[in-house]
């Protein structure tokens, strides 16, 4: 016989946990006895949540979360949501009260403990006896795992880990789905029968490993690649001849820019994200749609079309073999060079010109996310990160989370409505003394929301306006050297600073 807790450690050992992402209340405590690895600390459970997120989705591992019962659980929705969007396998353990006194309604009672999270989590248990938590936990993690992956949760009764157990088998799964034959034939004959091809590739590309395959594939079929809507990671090099540029989330939109190509090939990705209501065909009614992903729910919500599921690099990578090679011939991105004047379009062309070669971009700024597409192109694997939820209060925790499993420069690109929902995590990038440059794109409003006002035929949004908050003051508070930039002759000094240093800093970029 065992105790809970050491067929836990042993499980948290078997599925490569290095390290616990967590707030602690009473409730843990007795987990954190002789805690094998490092905790890290997040003073609010988004943080802890978005780091874990960051970390796991750039690790390409699971990432072990410890919540307070209900109310810790219930701040790290917001980001537990993101994390289910963003297909991070983040493995989420909270308290509970002792199970003798549950049925007093405790302190801190978790009431239906695994009905909270739902249903932003794949698996969510509260274990019937405290010996069936180290199961619980393999399956939490195996869940986690499987794609396509997401969060879980297991409430864990404060009692627990010290009872006996058994200490469970641990399970080697290997849980990669390969496109059928018949799947890659359909997919190939749409591809060789079509003159003008086109890929969309969404985060899926990136959550397979598929940066590879895509450029195999685009350039042996001679395919126009297109970002689908929303996409929360890099999935093909932005600086690449036959990157045809961003599909955005309107249906119209989408119509008309996929309107040249009689084939579109959709990997990775739902057909299509939409942020506002459309109307008429979902793609041009003259071309064919496929679409590839290890996401049953893409398959599900397909709008006619076809549908394969497998791993989107699998698929790619099959096809790339198996279709005929063809020359391209059709548009190129073109990035654009802005006036030098403190607007978002001009400080990101300057954070492009002058970042580390290897830097890493996780970005959170609504309205800059257009400009950035002109002007900061992504071009390496694993070197763009944001939220695929639209939930504000993720990329700055998701940061820190990448920054743990990289040694590369990462630049955390920020609103200033966006830096404040989780700013709490610029403690943790001190505490742990990770290199990231926060750069605050502070433009002293929620823009997003008074530019999109006018879809809702009004010309006044209330309580958007920000001005007043001081993000040099809110970075040293929390132990971070900063500076404030008014103008462009200050900016490349500062960014070169920042990007130089070896600590975490912050830049108030003042923008108009
Ligand atoms: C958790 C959450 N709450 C509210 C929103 C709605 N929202 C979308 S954009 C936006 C404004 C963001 O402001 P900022 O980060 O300064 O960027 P800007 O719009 O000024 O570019 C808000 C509040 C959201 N997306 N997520």
């Amino acid at each position: 016989m065992t105790t809970v807790r050491e067929a836990a450690f042993a499980v948290f050992e078997h599925f490569g946990v290095d390290r616990l992402f967590g707030n602690p209340g009473s409730t843990e405590l007795p987990m954190l006895k002789g805690l094998p690895f490092p905790y890290v600390m997040g003073l609010n459970e988004a943080v802890v949540v978005g780091m874990a997120d960051g970390y796991a989705r750039a690790s390409r591992k699971p990432a072990l979360v410890n919540l307070h019962s209900a109310a810790g659980t219930g701040h790290s929705l917001g980001n537990l949501f993101t994390a289910w969007k963003n297909n991070a396998p983040v493995v989420v353990t909270a308290g509970q009260q002792a199970r003798s006194i549950l049925p007093f309604d405790p302190f801190l009672y978790a009431e239906r403990a695994s009905e909270f999270p739902r249903p932003y989590v794949k698996f969510s248990v509260e274990p019937a006896r405290a010996e069936d938590v180290p199961l619980a936990l393999i399956r939490a993690f195996v869940t986690a795992l499987t794609p396509p992956m997401g969060p879980v949760f297991v409430s864990i009764p404060v009692d627990d880990w010290e009872r006996e157990c058994e200490m469970p088998r641990l399970p080697v799964i290997d849980a990669l789905t390969v496109p059928s034959a018949t799947g890659i034939e359909r997919l190939s004959t749409m591809l060789d029968r079509a003159e003008r091809p086109a890929l969309v590739l969404g985060t899926g590309v990136a959550n397979c490993e598929g940066w590879a395959s895509a450029i195999a594939l685009a350039e042996k079929a001679g395919c126009a690649v297109f970002v689908a809507p929303y996409a929360a990671r890099e999935t093909f090099p932005e600086d690449h001849p036959q990157f045809a540029g961003f599909l955005n989330a309107w249906r119209d939109q989408i119509r008309d820019a996929l309107d040249p190509f009689d084939a579109i090939l959709v990997a990775g990705a739902p057909v299509f994200t939409y942020h506002v209501e459309g109307d008429g065909p979902h793609w041009p009614e003259h071309a064919q749609l496929m679409a590839l992903s290890d996401d049953p729910q893409h398959l599900a919500n397909l709008p006619g079309g076809g549908g394969v599921l497998g791993d989107v690099n699998e698929g790619l990578a099959l096809l790339a073999e198996r279709t005929n090679a063809r020359a391209y011939t059709g548009p190129t991105h073109r990035l654009i060079e802005p006036e030098a004047k403190m607007t978002a379009a001009h400080v990101l062309s300057r954070i492009a010109a002058l970042r580390p070669g290897d830097a890493i971009i996780v970005e959170e700024a609504p309205t800059a996310r257009g400009p950035e597409h002109q002007t900061l192109p992504i071009t390496r694997e694993g070197g763009f990160y944001t939220c695929a939820s639209g939930g504000l209060g993720y990329s700055l925790p998701g940061a820190l989370g990448v920054a743990m499993a990289e040694e590369d420069k990462v630049i955390a690109i920020l609103g200033d409505g966006a830096a404040m929902y989780t700013i709490q995590g610029l403690f943790t990038a001190c505490q742990e003394k990770l290199p990231v440059s926060f750069l605050i794109l502070n433009n002293g409003a929620y823009a997003a929301l008074t530019g999109f006002s006018g879809e809702f035929g009004m010309n006044h949004v209330p309580g958007c306006d920000l001005q007043g908050l001081d993000f040099v003051k809110l970075a040293q508070g929390h132990g971070i050297a900063a500076k404030r930039v008014d103008s462009t002759e200050d900016l490349d000094a500062a960014l070169a600073w920042s990007f130089q240093s070896q600590a975490p800093t912050l830049l108030d970029l003042r923008i108009r």
